[in-house]
């Protein structure tokens, strides 16, 4: 069992921030007082909050290792082969499950591009983001299976307003069903892309219309990305910028003479 060590009496003036001690702690106690059954509470809840995120690290990584496997069988024989470059000689068998020779070639060399919009009657800024796998040129003549966006890894960057009006056609030419979610936005639940938790995963060939408002709240730089087969899909390109100005107008508290986007991408670690 564990086993509360003394405390001092400073330690016992300390705010304690768990709701079911706060009662039990008065602001002066100069009398040292034994410990009683609900001061123990503490550790046990720390304990028992440290095992619950021990296990869910575990699971995720879990199932990371389980994706990572389903892969393997195809990917070990060219890995172990390939040169011994390092980081990029693992990207060759990336996604290798899937027959990449219908996959079309990029026709862009860099990702990150500002994404095109058009005003539409109501004054909401329309932006279009097909899903579409292309074989993406990482370095000079080696390409791999990416999962684009508008067929470019990171996919194109958004940049509206806050106060704006955002609408978003999403259209999924993936071979599997999709799901975007707008990380660090607060989108309605219906809209935030999360399968069995308010939307219903985006099915090859469907079209999904977005439309939201972007508050001031959401100022700031964030970024979109599948939530869909993640280790799959984000890992290996759906992801992008998703940039929120201030109101045009409101004072400028940072003022920044360059700005850039950098995303680290994990294409070399997968096998
Ligand atoms: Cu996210």
């Amino acid at each position: 069992m564990l086993n509360v060590p003394d405390k001092s009496s400073a330690d016992e003036n300390t705010p304690i921030s768990l709701g079911a001690q706060r009662s039990t702690i008065t602001t002066n106690s100069a009398v040292p007082r034994p410990p009683t059954r609900r001061r123990r509470q503490g550790p046990e809840w720390i304990f028992f909050g440290c095992v619950m995120v021990m296990v869910a690290l575990l699971s995720y990584g879990i199932g990371a290792m389980m994706t990572l496997n389903r892969n393997d069988s195809s990917s070990s024989s060219s890995t172990s082969t390939s040169n011994s470059s390092g980081a990029m000689n693992m990207s060759d068998s990336s996604s290798s499950s899937s027959d990449t020779s219908n996959v079309p070639l990029a026709t862009v060399k860099y990702g990150d591009q500002p994404a095109a919009y058009k005003i539409d009657s109501d004054g909401a800024k329309h932006f279009t983001l097909t899903a579409e796998q292309v074989m993406w040129e990482v370095t000079a003549g080696h390409r791999v299976l990416a999962w684009s966006i508008n067929g470019m890894v990171p996919g194109p960057k958004i940049t509206v307003n806050a106060g704006d009006h955002v609408r978003v056609t999403f259209i999924n030419h993936f071979p599997t069903a999709t799901a975007v979610h707008w990380h660090g936005l607060e989108v309605p639940t219906a809209q935030d892309g999360v399968p069995g938790l308010g939307q219903k995963p985006i099915e090859p060939g469907q079209t999904f219309n977005f439309d939201f408002m972007v508050n001031n709240q959401d100022v700031g730089t964030h970024w979109y990305h599948s939530h869909y087969d993640d280790m799959e899909q984000e890992t290996n390109g759906f992801y992008g910028a998703f940039i929120v100005n201030p109101r045009p107008g409101s004072p400028q508290l940072i003022k920044s003479d360059v700005e850039y986007d950098q995303f680290i991408g994990p294409w070399a670690a997968i096998m």
